[in-house]
């Protein structure tokens, strides 16, 4: 057994680290697409502003609105297209997913969230996606949180799983409809990215 790697459930693999094999391009490039695409504050379809900043590249980029919640081709913020997925990002999700047993992931969307200390994301499903079939790859990046990982209704208990800096999650499976959220982020350091925490979300939306 691979020690560095662990089975959550069926379909969902732990892979400790796994973003450090090419750490160094993978945060020049998520520079580069950050400093394209300003990381925003969406609103949700009930009026609340997220305490999570985000932007995206690849085709689509998911975005919230007074309207609801959607993949779009134009960036709302500047009524341009996304910026391309870099090589890296690619790499990364794809070869991750094939860890865990799924070959052919090309994703099409890179959800970025940026975590200020005390950001965090209530209990919610993804399901903006077409099809549940395909997993998402989650990289975490900066300082560490606390990832929830729920049942299939909002009021089941959770499993509380500490992410940090490296680590990849590969979400496929029955798991994939799962409520699951991160608690309010704790204010540390991390030499890279400050008391920020960056959440890269590798999806096949379309
Ligand atoms: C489990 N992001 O962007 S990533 C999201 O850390 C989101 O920013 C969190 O939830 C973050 O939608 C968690 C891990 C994740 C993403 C999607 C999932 C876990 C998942 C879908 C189903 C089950
Ligand atoms: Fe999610």
């Amino acid at each position: 057994m691979d020690l560095f790697e662990s089975s959550l459930a069926e379909g969902v693999e732990l892979l400790h680290g796994f973003a450090l094999r090419d750490e160094t391009t993978l945060l020049d490039d998520l520079k580069f697409i950050i400093a394209q695409t300003p990381l925003r504050h969406m609103v949700t379809p009930g009026g609340f502003t997220m305490s999570v900043a985000m932007a995206n590249c690849g085709k689509l980029g998911w975005i919230s609105d007074r309207k609801g919640y959607r993949y779009d081709v134009l960036d709302p913020g500047t009524g341009k297209p996304w910026q391309a997925m870099p090589a890296s990002f690619l790499t990364l999700a794809s070869q991750a997913a094939n860890e865990a047993g799924f070959a052919n992931f090309v994703p099409d969307a890179c959800l970025i969230n940026q975590y200020k200390p005390a950001a965090r994301m209530t209990l919610h499903q993804d399901k903006n996606e077409q099809d549940f079939s395909q997993p998402i790859v989650s990289v975490s990046l900066g300082v560490p949180a606390i990832f929830l990982f729920g049942g299939f209704e909002r009021s089941d208990k959770t499993m509380k799983i500490p992410l940090k800096h490296g680590d990849v999650v590969v979400w496929g499976g029955k798991w994939r409809l799962r409520f699951h959220g991160i608690q309010p982020v704790k204010s540390s350091y991390h030499p890279a990215f400050g008391d920020c925490r960056i959440n890269l979300t590798f999806r096949q939306a379309g």
